[in-house]
């Protein structure tokens, strides 16, 4: 064998070693996921997928709720061109659940300038989390073509 390739196998070798170390470190101690599918929702014969949403927990009462000092969960729903609810409002600091769904076609959400950015697939339920330390308005849109008025399709998290 060549010392050259012996020479390319050992970096091929030590990069892919590199890569995984990489990845080990940003998902365990930086704790960066990708969004998690976090369980379906169930449409019985003759119901739609719109009323079978509104009718499973938690997106039957959708909004924000408090879950322990700092920490939030926020239910919320896309649907063809919006999102419910349109706003959030949250204390500076706090880490807020987003746990989404869509009631009628694939929406994206994504709120630039953080790491929150899911797919809203229709009877899936998407999660994520992330910690809003500094104050201001941030938008959410949709990033997934969803129809005619995507481009409009937005809420905020006013963070304060
Ligand atoms: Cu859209």
């Amino acid at each position: 064998m060549e010392a050259y390739e012996k020479l390319f196998l050992w970096f091929s070798i030590a990069l892919l070693a590199l890569l995984l170390v990489a990845l080990a470190y940003t998902s365990f101690a930086m704790h960066v996921h990708v969004p998690g599918d976090a369980g379906m929702i169930m449409v019985k014969p003759g119901q739609t997928l719109a009323g079978a949403v509104l009718t499973t927990p938690p997106f039957d009462h959708p909004g924000l709720r408090q879950l322990g000092p700092g920490r939030y969960e926020a239910v919320m729903f896309g649907q063809a061109w919006s999102f419910y609810p349109r706003e959030i409002d949250v204390p500076a600091g706090s880490e807020v659940t987003f746990r989404a769904t869509s009631v009628d076609v694939t929406h994206g959400f994504f709120i630039p300038g953080t790491r929150v950015n899911m797919m809203l697939i229709p009877g899936l339920i998407s999660v994520t989390s992330y910690r809003f330390d500094k104050p201001g308005t941030y938008l959410l849109l949709c990033h997934e073509y969803c129809g005619l008025l995507h481009h409009t399709m937005n809420a905020q998290v006013v963070v304060k």
